[in-house]
């Protein structure tokens, strides 16, 4: 039984990561480290949405072990799995029922202003698939399946949420009724967008072909020190959060995020030191963190049975939830029920 799964009258929020590879420190600043924060005010639902990942071609042995690796790392942050629901996507099939449903009444129009397809599908829009143009969708279903009140993302989902929104408000209107909840965005800390570590002006990725442009959560002291090390940095004199200073600005935010200082805090706290220094600092701050999450994550995923119990403790949390909503979506829209 997970207890504080109670009713939808309670703030609620969802939020998902793919399993695609390994977690980030994007991942982790932007989204994961906000979800722990925010469990304890919240009724929470953390989806590890696999059925998003293979909108790109996946090798399903890697997606099976990224599935559990996430699971691992959702607790390993700090997400309490008797407290929350934590559950693959694709064990709850109400999630590609609803996409189907919001699908039918989503205009192109919509989807064709989705930045997010447009970098992904890249030169070759042709060869995109139908799953990736359709990914915020699903997106959609996943949220407004919960009656989720908030969602913790970062920057880069914003306009995949605002699109949930949009979507819930015209449902709501073409069936006359508060179908679905509105929910509203939660984009916190400092580092809402952290950047590449080799271009501040392009997101930390798990997609990006160098493994020098990210720190894993799974990565090594010595490599957290190297990449940290080795980040691209300007000549420029001082370490500033000014925007024609986009590496400076990045590794700053992502020290403030860690340290959970304000920006602006970590500039004065650097203020005069050479970058050699500042990145020394910022690679032990970060291992200071990161490691005992690490060594959290390799002892969970040694117990596997252990993890695939709590993902089937939360489907079945989840599905509960979910064929209440589309019980009442199917009757809106007028399916017969037998
Ligand atoms: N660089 C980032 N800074 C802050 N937040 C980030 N998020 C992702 N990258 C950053 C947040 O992490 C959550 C889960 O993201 P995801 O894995 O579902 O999808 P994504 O945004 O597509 O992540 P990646 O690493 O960029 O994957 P690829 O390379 O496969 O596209 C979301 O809340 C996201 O905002």
């Amino acid at each position: 039984m997970i207890d504080a799964i109670t009713s939808t009258a309670a703030p609620r929020i969802f939020s998902g990561v793919q399993p695609t590879g390994n977690l980030h420190l994007g991942n982790y600043l932007g989204a994961i480290k906000q979800w722990v924060a925010l469990q304890h005010d919240y009724e929470s639902i953390f989806c590890i949405v696999d059925l998003h990942a293979i909108t790109v071609l996946q090798n399903p042995d890697a997606l099976r072990k990224a599935t559990l690796e996430m699971a691992a790392a959702y607790i390993a942050a700090g997400i309490d799995p008797e407290k929350c629901i934590i559950f693959p996507q694709s064990m709850v099939k109400e999630h590609t029922e609803l996409a189907w449903m919001l699908g039918c009444s989503t205009p192109l129009g919509w989807l064709n202003r989705m930045t997010q397809f447009k970098d992904k599908a890249g030169k070759h829009k042709d060869q995109a698939s139908l799953g990736l143009y359709g990914y915020p969708v699903l997106m959609a279903a996943d949220i407004l399946l919960y009656h989720a009140t908030h969602v913790p993302v970062g920057e880069d989902q914003k306009q995949h949420l605002e699109l949930t929104r949009d979507i819930a408000g015209a449902m709501n209107r073409q069936v006359n009724a508060e179908l679905f909840t509105i929910p509203e965005p939660l984009i916190m800390g400092e580092a809402t967008r952290v950047m590449s570590l080799r271009d501040g002006t392009s997101k930390m990725s798990k997609s990006d072909p160098s493994d020098m442009s990210r720190i894993n959560l799974s990565d090594d002291d010595d490599t957290i020190r190297r990449k940290f090390q080795k980040a691209k940095t300007d000549m420029e004199p001082g370490i500033t959060l000014a925007e024609n200073r986009p590496e400076s600005a990045n590794l700053l935010r992502i020290y403030a995020s860690l340290a959970d200082i304000s920006s602006k805090q970590a500039e004065a706290q650097f203020e005069g030191s050479e970058f050699s220094h500042f990145k020394k600092e910022l690679a032990e701050l970060t291992i200071s963190q990161l490691a005992p999450m690490r060594d959290e994550m390799q002892r969970l995923l040694k117990d596997k049975a252990q993890l695939k119990a709590i993902l089937k403790r939360g489907s079945e949390a989840a599905s509960d939830i979910a064929a209440t909503t589309i019980k009442d979506v199917k009757h809106a829209l007028g399916f017969v029920r037998v």
